[in-house]
C-alpha cells in the first residue's frame, strides 16, 4: 500500500490548548506522525511518497471560500495586530452562539477567529495553513491512487481533519481530509462513497458536510457525545436530512467499551455500508480508541488493530485510509501500522 506522507506536518506545532481553565501542552504533537512513519519504514509496508499538487478547486469542493481565505491570511492578520504575537499561538476566545449572526464577517480579528472555530483547544500557528494544505494534498493523492486502480492508499498527515466543517476549525482539525478524499472520488466517476470514521471522537465535521447528501454515506463509531468530545453531535438519532436521510449512521458507545463491543458496532456499520451499495470506502483512521490513549476512553489493544485491518480489507472495496487522532504517542506507530499491515 502506498503512503502519501505530509512532509510539512511539523510546521503545524501548537503550543497550548485550553483545558479546565488552564493552558496545557498540546496532545496533538508532531511526534505522532513521526512514529507512524518510522514504523511503516521499519516494517517496509510499501512506498512512502510526497503528495501530488491539486488545484484549489479540489479544496473549494468542500470548504467555503471565505473560510479558506481566513486560513490563508490568519497568521499575517495575527502578526499585524502586534509583531510580538510571533511567539504565541492563535486561540479563539469568543464565538457566535445561538441568536448571533454569522453572515457578516467582523473586522476584529478575535471575532473572526471565533466565527471560524468552535473550541479553544485548537491552536492556529505560523505553519498551520501550509501543513493543513499539504495534508489535504495527501488525502487527495491517496484518493487519486485508488482511482488509478490501487486497492488502497494511506494518507499520513497531521493536523487531523474529521472535526473540520465546511467553514470552521476545531478538535485539532482545519481541513477535512476524509471529506476531500470522498469528494475527489465522487468527482472522478465513483458514484457512491462510504466514509467509516473509527476515531474515538465523533466526526462532526464530516457528518455535517455530507448530512443532506445521498451519495456519500457517513458511519461513525465513537465515544457517546453525552460524555465525550465533541459533545454536541454524534447521537444515534442523527440519520441524515432531506435527500441524505438514511445516509448517516452513528454508533455512540460508552466509555470503557472494548473490542467485543466495538466490533459489534463495526459489523452493523459495515452491513449498512454494503446495503448502501458503496463503490469505494474512505476510513477516518483514528488510533485514539487504544486502551492507553490519554484523552479517550475505549479499551482496544494493539492486537485488536490487526483484527480491525483484516475486517476492513474483507469489505472488498477500494479504500482510502486517512490518519486522524491517536495520542498515546509511543504506541500510535505500532497500532496504525497494525491496521495497515493486516489490511494489506
Ligand atoms: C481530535 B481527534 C483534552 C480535550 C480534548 C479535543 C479532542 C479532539 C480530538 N483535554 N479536546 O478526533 O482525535
Ligand atoms: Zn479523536
Amino acid at each position: 500500500m502506498i503512503t502519501f506522507y505530509n512532509h510539512k506536518h511539523a510546521q503545524h506545532q501548537g503550543k497550548v490548548e485550553m483545558f479546565r481553565g488552564a493552558l496545557v501542552p498540546c496532545f496533538e504533537v508532531p511526534a505522532r506522525v513521526d512514529h507512524v512513519l518510522a514504523e511503516l519504514q521499519r516494517r517496509a509496508l510499501g512506498e512512502v511518497l510526497v503528495p501530488l499538487a491539486f488545484d484549489d478547486s479540489a479544496i473549494t469542493a468542500i470548504h467555503s471560500p471565505r473560510y479558506l481565505d481566513f486560513l490563508a491570511t490568519a497568521w499575517d492578520q495575527w502578526l499585524a495586530l502586534d509583531p510580538a504575537n510571533v511567539d504565541k499561538d492563535i486561540l479563539p476566545s469568543v464565538w457566535p452562539t445561538r441568536t448571533f449572526r454569522t453572515d457578516i464577517e467582523p473586522d476584529n480579528f478575535a471575532a473572526k477567529v471565533g466565527l471560524y472555530s468552535y473550541d479553544a483547544g485548537t491552536p492556529f500557528t505560523a505553519g498551520t495553513w501550509v501543513a493543513a494544505r499539504e495534508g489535504a494534498m495527501c488525502a487527495l493523492s491517496a484518493a487519486q491512487q485508488v482511482l488509478q486502480g490501487d486497492r488502497a492508499a494511506f494518507a499520513l498527515s497531521r493536523p487531523p481533519g474529521h472535526h473540520a466543517g465546511a467553514d470552521f476549525f476545531g478538535g485539532y482539525c482545519f481541513l477535512n481530509n476524509a471529506a476531500l478524499a470522498a469528494q475527489h472520488l465522487r468527482n472522478n466517476g465513483v458514484e457512491k462513497v462510504a466514509i467509516l470514521d473509527v476515531d474515538y471522537h465523533h466526526g462532526n465535521g464530516t457528518q455535517a458536510i455530507f448530512y443532506d447528501r445521498p451519495d456519500v454515506f457517513f458511519a461513525s463509531i465513537h465515544g457517546d457525545p453525552r460524555t465525550e468530545y465533541p459533545f454536541y453531535l454524534g447521537h444515534a438519532d442523527e440519520r441524515g436530512a432531506g435527500d441524505g436521510l438514511g445516509a448517516n449512521l452513528n454508533f455512540p458507545l460508552p466509555r470503557g467499551s472494548d473490542f467485543a463491543t466495538w466490533s459489534m458496532a463495526l459489523e452493523t456499520a459495515l452491513a449498512a455500508i454494503e446495503k448502501f451499495g458503496a463503490d469505494a470506502l474512505v476510513v477516518s483512521l483514528g488510533m485514539d480508541t487504544f486502551e492507553g490513549d490519554p484523552i479517550s476512553g475505549f479499551k482496544l489493544t494493539s492486537d485488536d488493530y490487526l483484527r480491525m485491518g483484516q475486517r476492513l480489507a474483507r469489505v472488498g472495496l477500494p479504500t482510502v485510509l486517512v490518519f486522524e487522532g491517536g495520542y498515546a504517542v509511543d504506541a500510535v506507530g505500532l497500532n496504525a501500522v497494525n491496521v495497515l499491515q493486516a489490511f494489506a
